[in-house]
């Protein structure tokens, strides 16, 4: 049988925190399929790459199934032809920061825009790390018109992870005998954007026991999952910055790679990802990058349709909406600010 071309694949920031972590998932097959050769190229920015090149020598060491290795500050070189993008290039957030704070990342994002544009082939995936991420997606997806739409997505595979995390820790807590894993909590959802607004929902969640399935609203309180459940997946990323001094890194290079490649290879499960929101069944907002719950299959993504909302549900999706629109509009208002406003 002949074998598939390498996958070119290019992540940005590659020499941080996140871009460390993902390394290893990339080259190794965890994210693209064992045996599918890769194509990888790092982009940094010139001041990093030095570092990188310390990178770039523990990925030789791994002896990995690589048909090629560049590291490069040079967005050509980065973005030609490539079949697949992952932007975690850019500031991370530090105690006490929103990460619609990050402002400076817009900036970032206008200007890789151009490059993708310019450079990828136009079936390329584009997956969104950097924070204020949905909004960094929209950037790419604006300034890069000529891709189809459906190809940009942002992560929220963390805070869903995050979620899946928390009700099993629950479930255990009140049963000691239970060996539920995070995997068998199973449509779960995340709604929204990658910030504190998030709608973590367990309305149509079930926790996968030994003795049968049983709904997350029948297995816990509704004070517990309405109150302390959804605001510590809201504020996780905060208190992992508290305890570790720095942003979640290999957490979030775990998700990214489960968002892949459950994009690439096919889901049999709902999952979440910041997908476009033209056309969604659900009122939110056309136009924006939102967090929707989907499926994948033959590399395209589908929002789970005909899901009932409450209007507890809908109002909590609505006010993520609002805020996405708000930082869509306030990135719009300081690209068309002149550059001494900088
Ligand atoms: P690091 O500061 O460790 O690494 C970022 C890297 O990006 C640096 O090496 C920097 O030189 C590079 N960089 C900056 N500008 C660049 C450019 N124009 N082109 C290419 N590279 C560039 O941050 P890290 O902890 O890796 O976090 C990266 C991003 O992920 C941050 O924006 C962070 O806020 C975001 N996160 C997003 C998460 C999510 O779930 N969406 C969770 C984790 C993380 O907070």
């Amino acid at each position: 049988m002949a074998s598939l071309p390498p996958l070119s694949v290019v992540v940005t920031g590659a020499a941080g925190a996140i871009g460390y972590s993902l390394m290893p998932m990339i080259a190794s097959g965890q994210m693209f399929g064992e045996g599918r050769k890769i194509d990888l190229r790092l982009l940094e920015i010139p001041a990093a790459l030095d570092r990188l090149q310390g990178t770039v020598m523990e990925i030789d060491d791994g002896a990995f199934n690589l048909a090629k290795l560049t590291a490069t500050a040079d967005v050509e070189v980065a973005f030609k032809d490539v079949d697949i993008a992952i932007f975690v290039g850019g500031f991370p957030r530090k105690a006490g920061m929103e990460r619609k704070d990050i402002q400076i990342n817009a900036r970032i994002f206008v200007s890789q825009a151009k490059a993708l544009e310019d450079f990828a082939k136009k079936t390329v995936k584009v997956l969104v790390v950097a924070n204020p991420a949905n909004t960094n997606c929209l950037s790419l997806m604006i300034g890069a018109p000529s891709i189809p739409r459906e190809n940009f997505s942002c992560l929220s595979r963390l805070d869903l992870n995050r979620s899946r995390s928390q009700l099993c820790q629950k479930y255990r807590e009140l049963h000691p005998e239970s060996d539920v894993t995070a995997g068998e909590i199973v449509n779960a959802m995340v709604w929204g954007n990658h910030s504190s607004t998030q709608y973590p929902d367990v309305s149509h969640c079930v926790i996968q026991t030994a003795e049968g399935p049983v709904k997350a609203r029948d297995a816990f309180d509704d004070a517990w999952l309405d109150g302390d459940f959804m605001s510590s997946v809201q504020k996780r990323g905060g208190a992992i910055i508290k305890a570790r001094g720095a942003s979640s890194a290999m957490s979030a290079a775990n998700a990214a790679c489960n968002h892949m490649r459950d994009w690439i290879v096919g889901t049999d499960e709902c999952v979440s990802m910041g997908v476009c929101s033209d056309g969604n069944p659900y009122g939110i907002p056309e136009g924006l990058i939102y967090s929707f719950p989907v499926t994948c299959e033959d590399g395209k993504w589908k929002i789970v349709p005909g899901l009932p909302i409450d209007d507890r549900s809908k109002g909590l999706m609505l006010a993520s909406a609002a805020e996405l629109v708000k930082e869509r509009d306030s990135v719009n208002e300081m690209l068309s600010a002149p550059a001494a406003a900088e």
